[in-house]
């Protein structure tokens, strides 16, 4: 799916993804209309299941778009499901050791960089692939990122880098500014979260990998992208349903 996905990840102009956790996968399939580079559906904190999100792919897929999807912490076995069903990437929290990575790739990846099992029912029909090309693709066809968001992660991030079938590392803002503070504050925006980010590029780069975070409003999408990751997620389905609603009343009210 999108064969050219991981490719445009690792060339010139930064792409933008939608975040979507509201339960209903038409929302998805909405913001996949919309100017978005790809649609991520947050399965660790938003409301979407399994079944809606499967269902939310190939809507995605019908706008010309790839689906993201992030899991819950370590499940890792769910990852393969959504990339049967078509996914073109797995976003996995708090990967925070070099074992996290190993079995994020093994679940993600098929042989002989993984262990990803058979059954890409969906991703066959989507892509229009043959089963023998779909295999000797799929390990380049969708990317695998690795959460960095703990101290634990940033002290190991060349390691987690070098793991073979991680394609890039996604910064988790919010939780690197908890784990930096102590536990003291969350903002995803300090100086002391900009000064991780900033050395986690460079690293990310020097491995000649993608470079993703999550951003929590256009403007900061844009200082991200500007920064030089390659991929920016602009948060989230829920936020852009209030700011629209804040802005229609205060229009109104004007
Ligand atoms: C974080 O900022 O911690 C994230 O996981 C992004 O949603
Ligand atoms: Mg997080």
């Amino acid at each position: 799916i999108h064969s050219s996905f991981p490719e445009r990840l690792k060339g010139g102009a930064p792409l933008y993804t939608a975040w979507c956790g509201l339960p209903d996968p038409s929302v998805a399939g909405i913001l996949a209309r919309e100017d978005f580079d790809a649609v991520t559906l947050d399965t660790q904190h938003g409301s979407i299941d399994f079944a809606a999100s499967v269902q939310a792919i190939p809507l995605i897929a019908a706008a010309g778009k790839p689906a993201l999807v992030r899991i819950p912490v370590g499940d890792f076995a769910t990852a393969s499901r959504y990339l049967d069903a078509g996914a073109s990437g797995i976003i996995a929290p708090m990967i925070n050791t070099v074992e996290d990575a190993r079995r994020l790739a093994a679940f993600t990846k098929f042989p002989p960089v993984g262990e990803r099992s058979w059954g890409a029912y969906g991703a066959l029909a989507l892509t229009g692939l043959e089963p023998g090309e779909y295999l000797r693709t799929a390990n380049d066809l969708a990317v695998s990122f690795a959460m960095v968001e703990t101290r634990e992660a940033l002290a190991i991030i060349d390691d987690i880098l070098a793991v073979p079938g991680i394609d890039g590392v996604f910064i988790g803002p919010s939780d690197l500014s908890i784990a930096l503070s102590g536990g003291k504050g969350v903002d995803p925006t300090s100086a002391e979260v900009d000064k991780a980010l900033d050395h986690a590029l460079t690293r990310v780069k020097a491995a000649g990998k993608i470079a993703a975070i999550y951003a929590v409003s256009g403007a900061r999408a844009a200082e991200l992208s500007a920064k030089g990751f390659h991929l920016v997620a602009i948060g989230s389905d829920m936020a852009m349903l209030r700011i629209g609603a804040h802005t229609a009343l205060a229009a109104a009210r004007a």
